[in-house]
């Protein structure tokens, strides 16, 4: 028997994120492998950047690259080498129409003939949260995937689709592990890279985030110029024996509260009356995940996923976690 010739315990994991897609793939007859391609460029990419993260400092590409992206924040050159790193990966994929960076202005248009009938648009912060790096904090990359709309005039308004469209999204936190978390729509699956074989393994199923626990995440140096709801509600958790975690990088932070349960927000600020964070390549793959872990996600009191952007880097404020305590925030927001 087959059984009598395999050294490996059962315990050894050799479900890879590749042979995941594929048998995702296979429940839909109809497709050809192209969306699957398109997550496998993204698991390439992110192997790469993790490598370069973990060696920064001995290459000494930490710090500033010089230059400031398109939002005048300054570029550490890692961000560079991410963004080079998932444009030419994606770049490579004949179905990918158009890919949308936030350290890019526009978005490229890499095939505006793409074979394929349902060409992808690509949308990804390649790393997030990167001035972590030089105190080797985690950072992460976060990523979207939407159907190119041929019908967008011009052509490169087409990612401009509310975050219900996402067919697929997900994180690559970079930190003691590698982790890569993805949903298609059916579930959330989450990853580990071994660095001993070079793969994402699969870790766990169908990660559902815990309905309640009393954390809170977001950066109480701001509560000053936080709208009077969010300011109430921080005083209501003061008193309700809530812990508050806050990394300042927003993978490491959502991260979090999958696993552990509770609410992370970025509130709008006098300085950033939208939030600072953007709706596109941030907001909508973070509330797409945690959707479907069962958990919710709002602007305000708007859900985030049915907002239609305006503009490819337009902010949005964030509310997302455990359905039980984002219904706690609102209450105060009502
Ligand atoms: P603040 C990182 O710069 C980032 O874009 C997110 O990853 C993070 O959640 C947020 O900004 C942190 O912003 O204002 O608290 O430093």
């Amino acid at each position: 028997m087959l059984e009598d010739h395999i050294a490996l315990t059962e315990s050894q994991n050799l479900t890879s994120i590749q042979s995941y897609l594929l048998s995702e793939e296979a429940r839909y007859p109809e497709t050809n492998g192209d969306f699957t391609w398109v997550l496998s460029a993204i698991s390439l990419s992110a192997k790469f950047i993790a490598a370069r993260c973990r060696r920064a400092r001995i290459e000494a590409v930490l710090g500033d690259a010089g230059a400031e992206n398109v939002h005048a924040e300054s570029q550490q050159k890692l961000d560079v080498i991410a963004n080079e790193s998932l444009l030419r990966c994606l770049g490579t994929r004949p179905t990918v129409a158009i890919v949308a960076s936030e350290e890019n202005e526009e978005p490229m248009i890499i095939h505006s003939e793409t074979e394929g009938e349902r060409p992808y648009v690509v949308l990804f912060d390649p790393l997030d949260g990167s001035s972590n790096l030089d105190v080797c904090g985690g950072v992460g990359t976060i990523f979207s995937v939407l159907h190119h709309d041929r019908r967008a005039h011009p052509i490169e308004s087409s990612p401009l689709q509310p975050g219900v469209n996402q067919l697929a999204a997900g994180y690559v936190l970079y930190g003691p592990s590698t982790v890569l978390v993805l949903t298609t729509g059916n579930g959330v699956q989450m990853f580990v890279l071994d660095p001993q074989i070079g793969s994402f393994l699969l870790v766990e199923k169908d990660v559902r985030i815990p309905e309640k626990s009393k954390n809170y995440s977001l950066n109480e140096a701001y509560t000053s110029s936080f709208p009077s709801g969010y300011q109430e509600y921080l005083a209501w958790a003061h008193e309700n024996g809530y812990s508050q975690r806050y990394v300042g990088t927003m993978v490491a932070d959502v991260h979090r509260i999958l696993m552990k349960g509770g609410v992370f927000m970025y509130p709008p600020t006098e300085k950033a009356p939208n939030g600072k964070l953007r709706l596109m390549y941030e907001a909508n793959p973070m509330s797409m995940l945690i959707e479907q872990a069962g958990g919710k996600s709002f602007s305000g009191l708007d859900r985030t996923l049915d907002i239609q952007p305006r503009e490819l880097h337009e902010r949005a404020s964030v509310i997302l976690g455990s359905a039980g305590e984002v219904e706690k925030v609102q209450e105060f927001l009502q």
